[in-house]
């Protein structure tokens, strides 16, 4: 046990954690006889236990104060699991269909008890390597991204209340200042943990020596650390994300700060862009994927098109309310508030567009790799569909505002 009350826990102590936490073991029922628990954390960070008894679920995750996937010489805060749990709060009060029901947390052991997503539920990004339809998904993430960045940013809330909730959020530094290194600085000069497919070594340098690139990160990365746009998910790639055919829930939200909405909108559609390219790697005789891109990429067009209709909607239906940016006495005919929202909305396309690039280009030549690509065996196949991806993303993040429509940049694919 640690001075402050910490002490990571295993498959075996968490059985006497759960049975003094009534808040745990009522969940259960208070029946311990043949319960289950299993590690079950394929994410990078964190451990996540998956607990089932005779009359009841959950799940558990804990922070362990370094990096998972690298190790202990990559320390990390385990607060960043009192931000995870503070934002699966926030967001499942606005957004209750698709976020787990937080049932514990304890902060001096960084641990979160939740809701089991029990199966069918699996990660979304898994089903997209398999090849699987999921025909409400863009409906449920342009719910989920419309809501949470709508209620949180300042077309709803006033300055006091913003700003109140901006300062909390300014506490999870520690994970912001990670993504800061990972996303937006590493990817574009030599760094220790930097790693490409070894025929893509000459795109990472090429990256490394774009001007053009750079000067447009630079810009990406000033609007990640400066603007506190709205209270932003943080890495809400297609590993944060599980699903079923009919249940869209997403996980994860230890990076969760006041940013810039463009960089959630972005890690999602850039990820989906991410599972288009790697498709060429997973096609066989049995099924040569090309039903299957088109899926994605009408399922990117949707959720960015879905996402625009239903935060518009939201501004239209709360423009006399509270919110501090556009009173209705200054902006007080529809023209000027069409105006207006025409403008918002073609900046946060570009933004998210941009940030989407950055997000691709980091998993391509960074430190954290997607298994969409990694699960690739024929190494120059993989290659291949990476190079895709990367010169795409460069053309992206250099080219966005040019993109007037999603269906644009669909179209510049094919
Ligand atoms: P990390 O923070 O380390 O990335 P994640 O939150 O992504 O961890 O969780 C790691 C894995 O644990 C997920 O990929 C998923 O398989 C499983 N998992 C996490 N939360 C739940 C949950 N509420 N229900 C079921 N499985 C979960
Ligand atoms: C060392 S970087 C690990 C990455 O995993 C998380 O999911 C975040 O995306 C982070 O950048
Ligand atoms: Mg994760």
């Amino acid at each position: 046990m640690e001075a402050n009350g910490f002490r990571p826990l295993d498959e075996k102590s968490l059985v006497e954690y759960i049975k003094a936490t009534p808040a745990l073991s009522s969940k259960l029922g208070n029946q311990f006889d043949g319960l289950l628990i299993k590690e079950v954390g394929d994410g990078n960070l964190n451990f996540v236990y998956i607990v089932v008894g005779s009359a009841g679920s959950f799940v558990i995750k804990q922070a362990i104060p370094y990096i998972r996937c690298i190790g202990e010489t990559w320390p990390m805060t385990k607060e960043r699991a009192y931000f995870e749990a503070l934002t699966l709060k926030e967001e499942g009060r606005l957004c209750p269909d698709h976020v787990p029901e937080v049932y514990h947390f304890d902060r001096s052991m960084s641990l979160i008890g939740m809701r089991y997503l029990e199966p069918p539920h699996i990660i979304l990004r898994k089903g997209l390597i398999t090849g699987v339809e999921y025909p409400l998904l863009a409906e449920h993430m342009s719910d989920f991204m419309a809501t949470t960045l709508f209620f949180t940013s300042l077309l709803y809330l006033s300055t006091t209340d913003h700003k109140r909730a901006v300062s909390e959020f300014c506490g999870n530094v520690e994970l912001c200042r990670l993504t800061e290194q990972v996303v937006f600085s590493d990817p574009y000069r030599v760094a220790q943990y930097n790693r490409c497919t070894p025929h893509l070594d000459h795109d990472a340098e090429a990256v490394r020596n774009d001007n053009a690139l750079k000067l447009e990160v630079a810009e990406l990365k000033t609007m990640f650390c400066e603007r506190t746009q709205a209270l932003i998910h943080g890495d809400l790639h297609t590993g944060s994300v599980m699903v079923t055919s009919d249940s869209t829930q997403v996980i994860d939200p230890e990076f969760a700060f006041y940013g810039p909405m463009g960089f959630d909108i972005g890690a999602f559609l850039g990820n989906l862009f991410l599972s288009f390219f790697s498709q060429d790697g997973h096609a066989d005789q049995g099924n040569d994927r090309r039903a299957y891109k088109i899926w994605i990429l009408k399922t990117i067009e949707e959720t960015w098109n879905l996402f625009e209709k239903k935060f518009t909607t939201l501004w239209n239906e709360h423009k006399d309310g509270t919110g501090e940016l556009y009173f209705p006495d200054i902006y007080n005919s529809p023209e000027l508030q069409l105006l207006a929202r025409g403008k918002y909305m073609k900046s946060l396309f570009h933004d998210s567009l941009g940030f989407g690039a950055a997000k691709m280009i980091r998993r391509l030549v960074g430190v954290a790799h997607v298994e969409d690509f990694e699960s690739i065996q024929d190494v120059s196949k993989r290659a291949d569909c990476e190079r895709r991806a990367l010169n795409f993303a460069k053309m992206l993040m250099k080219e966005r505002r040019g993109f007037k429509t999603i269906n644009q940049v669909v179209a510049a694919i094919q």
